[in-house]
């Protein structure tokens, strides 16, 4: 018998080197610093009000609770994320607003977030209802009913708004794996979304949830993240996918199911919230100055 032709070797799946520079071992402590001594620049508004949303199941529960945990040293559910997979419905409609608690400080950080149940055409929040609330108009405990439109007779609605009260960030929670799958639909009224939030000047970006379901490279090592060929490709099909530029997507990784807090996991989540309270930050600057 001859030598068996050999076949040619598959092609690398990672980079040589890292498209963003994270340093494993020391960033932690650097970025947890940041975050926890982070104010924002104007004291009136305070807290800046961040906006999650994206399909149902994409992570937007996770990732704040991801946020809290990384922030508190340890797991706890706050937010509660769906553990059934192949969920269609959402769990709520109505508008809620989640803090974390500062536990040196004993107060709350100076940010909050907006979970919203994911859109859908039948039972989910209206791409109009979602622009109210980027403009402010719309108050914690908001009950949405896809059936009734807003009205300014709801004591919950806010009839003149001012920029403490809108959205300084919009969070658009995109998974890594399943993102090709995503009804056009769902990506049409998203990007509806994100046009109106640019419209009004106010900062942008995703999230990319499920890195480890989409790698197994970075599920076997997360600080491979930045070398995958796999994550870097998801990335830009996000950025394709809403019209958001690549350097202003963070792809994470969740807690869903650990039951101690993990440094490496930590880092990608803090530096997403930094990145998200800088920009959030810098959007209220701009409105005080013009
Ligand atoms: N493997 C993995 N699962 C995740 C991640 N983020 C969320 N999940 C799971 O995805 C499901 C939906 O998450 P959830 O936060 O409820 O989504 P939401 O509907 O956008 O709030 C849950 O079963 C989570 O445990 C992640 O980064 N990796
Ligand atoms: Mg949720």
């Amino acid at each position: 018998m001859g030598p068996k032709a050999s076949s040619p070797p598959p092609p690398p799946r990672v980079y040589d080197r890292p498209w963003r520079s994270i340093n494993w071992s020391e960033d932690g402590q650097n970025l947890l610093t940041t975050v926890t001594d982070f104010q924002p620049g104007n004291a009136e508004v305070n807290p800046l009000r961040i906006l999650l949303h994206g399909p149902v199941g994409a992570g937007k529960s996770s990732f704040f609770n991801s946020v809290n945990n990384a922030l508190q040293g340890r797991i706890s559910t706050r937010a509660l994320a769906n553990s059934s997979l192949n969920s269609d419905k959402t769990f709520t409609l109505e508008c809620k607003i989640y803090k974390v608690k500062n536990d040196r400080a004993g107060s709350f950080f100076p940010f909050t977030f907006t979970d919203i149940a994911g859109m859908d055409k039948q039972i989910g929040i209206k791409t109009e209802d979602i622009i109210q609330l980027l403009k402010g108009h719309i108050s914690d405990g908001y009950i949405f009913n896809p059936l009734k439109p807003i009205t300014e007779e709801d004591t919950k609605y806010k009839k003149n708004p001012i920029l403490k009260d809108r959205i300084h960030c919009l969070v658009a929670v995109l998974p890594a794996d399943t993102v090709s799958l995503i009804d056009e639909e769902m990506i049409r009224q998203m990007k509806e979304v994100r046009e109106k939030a640019r419209d009004l000047g106010i900062p942008q970006v995703i999230i990319m949830t499920k890195v480890d379901e989409a790698c197994p490279l970075v599920k076997d090592n997360l600080e491979k993240i930045y070398t995958s060929k796999k994550i870097k490709q998801k990335m830009e099909e996000c950025s394709i996918k809403l019209g958001v530029p690549v350097n202003c997507i963070y792809p994470v990784k969740n807690y869903h199911e650990e039951n101690t807090t993990d440094t490496t996991v930590d880092i990608l989540i803090l530096d997403a919230l930094k990145n998200i309270l800088n920009f959030a930050n810098d959007y209220v600057e701009d409105q005080v100055d013009s």
